[in-house]
């Protein structure tokens, strides 16, 4: 049998984030990142040097050109997401981009056109549903445990002080949902389905951001099932969970809940079962970043097997545009008052 190839992935954007991604990807075998790319030369240079990548560019293009590559990993924030994944659409290379996908819908439609057109396998950075303890829920309702799910609730309420790693957050008009909220609607999707309808309420409590830093969603799945998705940057609690989702749901046998410190907790009428489904702590990876942490690993391995299998990624662009819709939807829901439907977007 013929050694698989080494994969060369070039990344774009050496910010707080990709640091993550670039641990992740050093930690998987068939795949390297061969060249980086910042407009900021100082963190070019920087993250070039800790990582020991010598081939470094400032203008995403000229990387594109110089290099050959299998893949980019995009992981800059949104305005420039359209670009840069029509750029790579343009090389013919495959395409991870971090979420959120883009500022509007139109423009994530048209970076899934763009990657369809090409040809190329287009994923977007929807690492939330890789984290071990949302894949252990995941697997509890598959077993068939709980029976037919009719209610879940996904949860996410913190007084972390987000702002500081990430400045830009507290600078936009929208903030919690198209930031976290995004990663919470997409595990209840993966969890419990996809959904056709959402009612959303926001709220700013911190009145030193520009957007809302709360959110409580209904959403409307198609097999039935009714989920609430709430988060909140304003809630700060006694044994601060960061970044912890916490996951209720309710089935025709029983019910399941994911609480703090990763306990999973299951009920049925014949009694009560507790498990751990903490995440491991990476070499790399520190508390309380280190169920993120796993999960960007988690779903890089999966781009790699995609990519060497032909097979499109779970949360590939268009899957994602399911997601975003629901984003969306949220936000002209909150302005409006009223329910929305997503085949009305
Ligand atoms: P950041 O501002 O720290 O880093 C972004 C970097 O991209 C900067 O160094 C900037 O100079 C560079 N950049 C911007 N446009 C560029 C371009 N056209 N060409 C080359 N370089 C360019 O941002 P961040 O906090 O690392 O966030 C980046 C993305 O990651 C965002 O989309 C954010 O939502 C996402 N993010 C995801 C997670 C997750 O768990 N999936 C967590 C945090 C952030
Ligand atoms: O996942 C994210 O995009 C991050 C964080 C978890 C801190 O909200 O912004």
């Amino acid at each position: 049998m013929s050694e698989r190839r080494i994969l060369r992935g070039g990344l774009i954007g050496c910010g707080f984030f990709a640091l993550n991604q670039l641990h992740g990807w050093a930690e998987l075998e068939g795949v390297e990142i061969a060249a980086i790319c910042d407009r900021d030369p100082a963190r070019l240079e920087a993250v070039g040097a800790e990582f020991g990548i010598a081939r470094r560019y400032t203008d995403a293009a000229a990387m594109l050109e110089n290099e050959t590559l299998d893949f980019v990993d995009i992981a800059t924030t949104p305005p420039s997401h359209r670009a840069l994944v029509e750029l790579a659409a343009r090389h013919k290379v495959g395409i991870i981009c971090q979420k959120p996908i883009a500022p509007t819908m139109a423009d994530a439609r048209a970076m899934v056109e763009a990657a369809d057109a090409a040809g190329v396998p287009f994923m977007i950075h929807e690492n939330f549903r890789w984290q071990t303890p949302i894949l252990a829920v995941k697997r509890a309702i598959e077993s068939g445990r709980i029976g037919t799910p009719f209610w879940g609730r996904v949860s996410f309420r913190s007084g972390f002080d987000v702002y500081k790693a990430q400045p830009y957050l507290a600078q936009g008009a929208r903030f919690i949902i198209e930031d976290l909220g995004i990663h919470i609607l997409d595990v209840a999707r993966f969890l419990l389905g996809d959904a056709q309808a959402i009612t959303a309420r926001t709220r700013r409590v911190n009145p030193a951001i520009k957007g809302e830093d709360v959110a409580t969603m209904m959403l409307d799945h198609a097999n039935g099932v009714t989920s609430i998705v709430d988060c909140s940057y304003a809630t700060p609690q006694e044994h601060e969970p960061f970044p912890e989702s916490f996951v209720e749901i309710d089935g025709d046998r029983g019910a399941l809940r994911l609480t703090k410190d990763y306990r999973l907790t299951i009920t049925t009428r014949d009694g009560t079962t507790v498990e751990e489904v903490a995440p491991p702590l990476l070499a790399w990876a520190e508390r309380p970043w280190h169920n993120i942490q796993e999960s960007v690993r988690n779903i890089q391995a999966h781009w790699v097997d995609r990519l060497a299998s032909g097979g499109t990624p779970d949360t590939s662009g268009r899957d994602n545009l399911q997601t975003f819709g629901l984003v969306q939807a949220a936000y002209q829901s909150a302005a409006t008052g009223q329910t929305v439907r997503l085949d009305t977007l």
